[in-house]
């Protein structure tokens, strides 16, 4: 076992496991191994799996410190990372050892895994892509730390109200305590906001008055797969700097007292739920700032140790920002240069401008960010200034200063100057923080083929003119396939590497190795082995909804799934209208027909923000609309419909090896990538999809013949909208059947038609997703699935190509692309 080389090399002996089990159950839990139950046995577990993880990650630390080599850094307001019980154990190839040991104490490791609570520190893609991102950069024994805030409460808990209404409520994660991180007491600074920036004469400005607040740091260690490189996620805490305001508290003014320690704590107390929509609460842009000092301020202060002078910080630091959320970093790096280390403006741009890195992940332009002026100025005055500058002066040395250079370049063109300026006029005046991350960044990426053009010809296409095409680039997202297939389908996982001859420690860490699999498409005795696992991912899959939910799901059916955030652009409404079509369409049937027709069962899993109305009224429809169907004696055993509430990374494990297809159906150019449609495809399930974001290179890696496409594509999207504005055609005239379906709806088929006439409106009025658009074709595209789905045989060929196809889509081809392309740091392995 290769992999075994470079771990701890303590005993992992199952009996040197339950010591170490029964230790941690007398010692750090204080109680007695006799009347143990599984919360306690799993944090017993947990605590001794951690000992290994400390060590590796402080050899991993101790190591990068003594090569000092260049570090990247990802700042990511959002960490999804799941449980990580189970992903440890694989990593460190303990997981039959630790089966072993819990069962000797009469325990089941199932059960135990059940007990840890999700990290949820994120909304969806964006944060689960930076998750696997620091998976693959430890895997890949790479240099790379993330940066994100230790929010007390991660993203609401789904709750269904009897109406079929979504209701929230908080998720408190920290609750029964966290093995899996270090809390850092000693590592903190100071972050101040609002007060009075004052210009000095030389450049320089100085910042004093107004709250300071406390940072301290907690640690994630991130163990890499097979490697004794375990990285570290650094998560801020907000702290009243000073505590109680003693003045205050003597003079009985108690409330007042306490009022700066609450607003201290309340920054990092609760993650935002929106996704895809800007929020321009104070709060907020508080979280952004906070965050962003603390993480330069430890860079800084890390980089400092070393000994180098300040102009060589882009030769041994590199910092990515996950979208504009960390934008601020911009204006902070600068003031630090300018105003604590004494830099000129011009020495301070360049070294800001070498170091960081900005990826686009939406070109909607509801999800762009932009800060009022006046907020900014009140919270950071001395970031607004500098802002103001870089607008003005940023190249001024050697070109002469932003705007000028643009005016130079384009001479006249008055609305370009107002297009790319950093401020947007109007009332208040905005800070458009798309444009400030594009000019303070060495490169600028999207996160597909078709989203990184969109970038380049849409929201960005000025800088691209102005700045040149060679910073503008792209990097496919990627997955991790320690999490996506060896954690999440073992058995899976096991027949690739029995099939392969080669140990998971392999192809885990270099997925082009499942192109191997190819031959076994004709391998009788393979698709057997393959179809039936896939068969009791779909029983595991069933016992799940019984024992949460107490439905019966069919087995024998095709499942079909869509899961994700709640959007419109992600069209959950087309679904659940072309489920409805299907169940008209079964009722119209005779007996006779019926019989002719392959069972499916529906799954649809997503959170919508609290605030998104329309999005919580496709929740309610699909509800609703599942309960009819269900109940339907003439339809029910051909299709059924389950909305499973408080949809997590855990539930996305049971979900994605159990389907068949899965759905991937935004309109034409809004989905940047999408990151499920590779975990679907990597276990197996094809997908139907539309021509977007990630599904476009998915089709060119598997073949289009495995892939289900349909719909309008991007170009002729703008056209379409435009017709839906000024020559708006009725929905019975332009799609007779999905005017039928609407009218079903709004007639009470499905309980008071009236609560969903503004979801319907949405449809008949303006249209600008496009359903009536897509419909007819999206139908023509599930009856073509039902088609190929007759032919198990041949669909399961179809299964194994897919996968056998999906090597470029790991997160480590994707980090690698990140550390070579544009970070440039190398693998450190630690001996
Ligand atoms: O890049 C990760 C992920 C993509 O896969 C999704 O397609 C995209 O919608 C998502 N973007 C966001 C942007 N939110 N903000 N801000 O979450 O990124």
């Amino acid at each position: 076992k290769v992999w075994k080389e470079g771990l701890r090399g303590v005993d992992t002996d199952v009996t040197s496991i339950t010591k170490s089990i029964v230790n941690h159950v007398q010692t750090s839990l204080a109680r007695q191994a006799y009347n143990l139950d599984d919360l306690g046995a799993y944090q017993a577990a947990a605590l001794s799996v951690r000992d290994d993880l400390i060590v590796n990650w402080n050899e991993t630390q101790l190591h990068y410190s003594r090569k000092e080599p260049k570090r990247a850094y990802y700042l990511s307001l959002e960490f999804l990372m799941g449980r990580t019980f189970d992903n440890a154990l694989l990593n460190l190839g303990l997981k039959e050892q630790y089966r072993d040991g819990v069962k000797a104490l009469g325990f089941s490791m199932e059960d135990l895994l059940e007990q840890e609570r999700d990290a949820a520190l994120g909304n969806g893609g964006l944060g689960r892509l930076a998750a696997c991102y620091l998976d693959s950069s430890a895997s890949q024994e790479l240099p790379v730390w993330g940066y994100g805030l230790r929010y007390k409460y991660g993203i609401f808990q789904q709750l269904i109200s009897p109406e079929g209404q979504q209701l929230e409520a908080p998720d408190p994660w920290l609750d029964n305590q966290n093995p899996w991180e270090l809390p850092r007491l000693d590592v903190t600074y100071d972050v101040r906001f609002y007060g009075t920036a004052e210009r000095l004469e030389d450049g320089r400005a100085s910042w004093h008055g107004g709250q300071e607040v406390l940072a301290v740091a907690y640690d994630v260690m991130v163990p890499g797969c097979y490697t004794k490189n375990t990285n570290n996620l650094r998560l801020w805490e907000s702290k009243p700097k000073r505590g109680f305001d003693l003045n205050s508290f003597n003079a009985g003014d108690y409330e007042h007292a306490i009022e700066s320690s609450n607003s201290a704590a309340a920054i990092t107390s609760v993650l935002y739920p929106n996704d895809h929509t800007t929020c321009k609460l104070e709060l907020r842009l508080k979280q952004q700032y906070f965050w962003t000092a603390a993480s330069l301020a430890d860079m800084i202060r890390r980089f400092k140790n070393i000994g180098k002078p300040i102009s060589e910080f882009p030769d041994y630091v590199a910092i990515q920002l996950n979208d504009t959320h960390p934008t601020l970093a911009i204006p902070e790096l600068m003031r630090i240069l300018i105003d604590d280390e004494e830099l000129p403006w011009g020495a301070a741009w360049q070294i800001v401008t070498n170091t960081i890195f900005y990826t686009n992940h939406t070109v909607l332009p509801e999800a762009l960010e932009k800060w009022p002026v006046p907020l900014m100025e009140h919270l950071l005055p001395r970031h607004m200034q500098i802002i103001y500058d870089i607008n003005l002066y940023v190249f001024k040395s050697p070109i002469s200063f932003f705007l000028q250079a643009v005016e130079k370049k384009f001479p006249g063109d008055r609305d370009r100057l107002a297009r790319m300026s950093l401020i947007e006029e109007g009332f208040p005046k905005q800070v458009r923080m798309a444009h400030l991350a594009c000019i303070g960044s060495r490169k600028v990426n999207g996160v597909a083929e078709l989203h990184s053009e969109l970038v380049r010809t849409t929201i960005l296409k000025d800088f691209v003119e102005f700045e040149g095409l060679s910073k503008f680039s792209n990097v496919t997202n990627g997955i991790t396939p320690r999490r996506w297939l060896d954690q999440c389908n073992p058995e899976l996982a096991a027949l690739i590497s029995k099939s392969l001859k080669v140990d998971k420690s392999v192809w885990l860490k270099d997925l082009e190795k499942l192109k191997d699999l190819l031959p076994f498409v004709e391998d009788k005795a393979f698709r057997e082995e393959w179809a039936a696992i896939k068969q009791r991912n779909k029983e595991r899959l069933a016992h799940h909804v019984q024992t949460t939910l107490g439905l019966t799901v069919n087995t024998n059916a095709m499942f079909d799934v869509q899961i994700k955030r709640l959007h419109e652009y992600k069209r959950q409404t087309l679904n659940i209208l072309g489920v409805i079509h299907r169940y008209l369409t079964l009722k119209a049937m005779s007996a006779e027909e019926r019989k002719k027709v392959n069972p499916r069962v529906v799954f649809f899993a997503g959170k919508a923000a609290p605030a998104y109305f329309i999005a919580k009224l496709t929740i309610r429809l699909i509800v609703n609309a599942a309960r009819v169907i269900n109940a339907d004696p003439d339809t029910r055993d051909l299709l059924t419909v389950y909305f499973l509430p408080d949809y997590s990374v855990s539930l996305a494990e049971v979900l994605i090896p159990a389907s068949d297809i899965s759905q991937h159906i935004s309109t034409a150019g809004t989905e940047a990538s999408g990151t499920s449609n590779m975990k679907f495809c990597l276990n197996g399930g094809l997908l139907v999809g539309t021509v977007d974001g990630a599904n476009i290179e998915i089709a060119e890696a598997v073949g289009e013949s495995n892939v289900f496409f349909f719909g309008h594509l991007t170009p002729a999207v703008e056209d379409l909208r435009y017709q839906h504005i000024y020559h708006p055609v009725p929905v019975e005239e332009k799609c007779p059947a999905l005017a039928k379906v609407l009218n079903t709806v709004s007639e009470g088929r499905f309980g008071d038609g009236g609560v969903y006439e503004p979801l319907l409106n949405t449809i008949r009025q303006g249209d600008h997703y496009l359903l009536t658009d897509d419909f007819d074709s999206y139908i023509g595209a599930l009856a073509m699935v039902d088609q190929a789905y007759l032919d198990k045989d041949e669909w399961v060929k179809k299964s194994i190509r897919t996968t056998a196809n999906m090597g470029k889509f790991s997160s480590d081809r994707a980090i690698l692309e990140y550390a070579e392309s544009f970070w440039n740091i190398e693998p450190a392995k630690v001996p």
